[in-house]
C-alpha cells in the first residue's frame, strides 16, 4: 500500500489522543543510506538515517505532524514555537496545511537562511528576540500558559510521539537496533525520542554518543552556557528542555554525551559531502563526534553497526558554503577555452 505518512504507519505504537486530526505531508520513511567508504575508514559498518529528506528539510517533520494534528483535532487556531530555524519551517509548513495560524520566535540574526525563507514561504508570522534561542523558549512557555496559543517545542509530548518513530523506521531497516547510534543534541527532545522509540519497540538497544558543539555543550559541563556559541546555529542552545533525559538516554544507554568543535563540525560535513550527502552543519556533530571517537582508539563501536543521524539538509544553511569558496572562474564561451582550462 502506498505510504501515508508515519502517524498512518506506526499508530500503534504512538500515544495520541482520540481527537487527533492526522495532518501530514507524508514525512519519515527516510533512506538508511550505506555509507561504506567511510565505514572503512573508521572501522565500523556505517549507515546515515538522512532526515534532511524530510518534507521541510529536516526531522523536525516527524515531532510536527504528531504535535499539529493534534492541537488542530482538539480546535486549537494559533500555534507557536522557539526555533533556531528547523522547527519554525516545520511548524510553519504543517500549520499551514492544517489551516492554523503560526507564530515563531527566532534569535535575532542567528538562523540560517533556508529556514528562515522556509518559515515565511509556508506564511508563518516570523518574530525575532533580542536574545538566545533560550529566552525565546521561555517566552512561548509563557505565553501558552497564559493564552489559548498551543506550544509546539519538543516540549511538547505529541514532538517525542512523532520523532520516536525514526527509531522504528531503523530497527525495520536493519531488523535489529544497531550498536550505536551518534546524534547532535540540542535542546535534547530528539534524543529522548530516540531512546523511548527503540526502548518501546523491542527489537535491541543501540549505545547512544549524543554530540553538543563546544561552544554549547550544557550536558558536558553540567551546567547551563549564559551565551551559546557555533558555527551549528540549529543547536546553538544553552538551557536543553530536556537536558535531564537526554543524560539519562545516555547513561541508560552506556553511551556517552561528547562535546567537539566548530572545526570538527565542518570537517564532518565535508566528510559527509565527499560521499554525497550535504547536511548543514549541526547535522554533521554526530559523524564529528564519530570521528572523535574512533580516533581516540578507545571506542567501543569498533566492527559494530553504527548509524549517524543527519538531522538536516545542506540546503538549509547554504550561506556556511557560500561564504567559504571563491567564486567559480570564469572563461569565456568558447571551446578550445574551456578544454585548456579543465587541462584536456
Ligand atoms: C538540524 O529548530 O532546536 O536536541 O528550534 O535543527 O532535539 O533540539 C533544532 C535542533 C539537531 C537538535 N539538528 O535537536 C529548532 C531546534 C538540527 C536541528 C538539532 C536541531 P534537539
Amino acid at each position: 500500500m502506498t505510504y501515508q505518512g508515519l502517524i498512518h504507519h506506526y499508530r500503534q505504537y504512538l500515544d495520541l489522543p482520540a481527537h487527533t486530526r492526522t495532518i501530514t505531508l507524508l514525512e519519515g520513511n527516510t533512506p538508511l543510506i550505506p555509507m561504506p567508504r567511510l565505514g572503512r575508514d573508521l572501522g565500523c559498518e556505517l549507515f546515515v538515517k538522512f532526515e534532511g529528506l524530510n518534507p521541510t528539510g529536516s526531522f523536525k517533520d516527524r515531532g510536527m505532524t504528531a504535535a499539529i494534528s493534534e492541537a488542530a483535532g482538539r480546535g486549537a487556531k494559533t500555534v507557536i514555537c522557539a526555533s533556531t530555524g528547523n522547527t519554525a519551517a516545520s511548524a510553519a509548513a504543517y500549520a499551514a496545511r492544517a489551516g492554523l495560524r503560526c507564530i515563531v520566535l527566532i534569535p535575532e540574526g542567528k538562523v540560517a537562511v533556508g529556514k528562515l525563507a522556509g518559515a515565511v514561504a509556508y506564511g508563518a508570522e516570523v518574530i525575532q528576540i533580542q536574545g538566545s534561542f533560550d529566552d525565546a523558549l521561555s517566552l512561548v512557555v509563557e505565553i501558552t500558559q497564559k493564552t489559548p496559543i498551543a506550544l509546539v517545542n519538543s516540549i511538547n509530548p505529541y514532538r517525542i510521539e512523532g520523532q520516536k518513530t525514526s527509531s522504528f523506521e531503523i530497527c525495520d531497516a536493519l531488523g535489529s537496533a544497531p550498536d550505536w547510534l551518534c546524534l547532535p543534541v540540542g535542546n535534547a527532545g530528539n534524543i529522548t525520542a530516540y531512546w523511548a522509540g527503540f526502548k518501546q519497540y523491542q527489537k535491541g538497544l543501540p549505545q547512544i554518543l549524543g554530540v553538543q558543539a563546544e561552544g554549547a555543550a550544557p550536558l558536558v559541563l553540567g551546567h547551563p552556557v549564559e551565551k551559546p556559541e557555533t558555527v551549528a546555529t540549529a543547536i546553538r542552545i544553552g538551557k536543553p528542555a530536556r537536558g535531564e533525559q537526554a543524560l539519562e538516554a545516555a547513561h541508560e544507554s552506556k553511551g556517552r554525551i561528547i562535546a567537539v568543535s566548530d572545526a570538527q563540525i565542518l570537517d564532518a560535513q565535508k566528510i559527509l559531502a565527499a560521499e554525497g550527502v550535504w547536511v548543514e552543519p549541526a547535522s554533521a556533530a554526530g559523524v564529528a563526534g564519530l570521528v572523535a571517537e574512533t580516533g581516540s582508539g578507545a571506542f567501543e563501536a569498533k566492527g559494530g553497526r553504527v548509524v549517524v543521524v543527519c538531522t538536516g539538509h545542506g540546503m538549509k544553511d547554504p550561506s556556511i558554503i557560500a561564504e567559504s569558496f571563491k567564486a567559480p572562474r570564469v572563461i569565456p564561451a568558447d571551446y578550445q577555452t574551456l578544454f585548456e582550462s579543465i587541462g584536456g
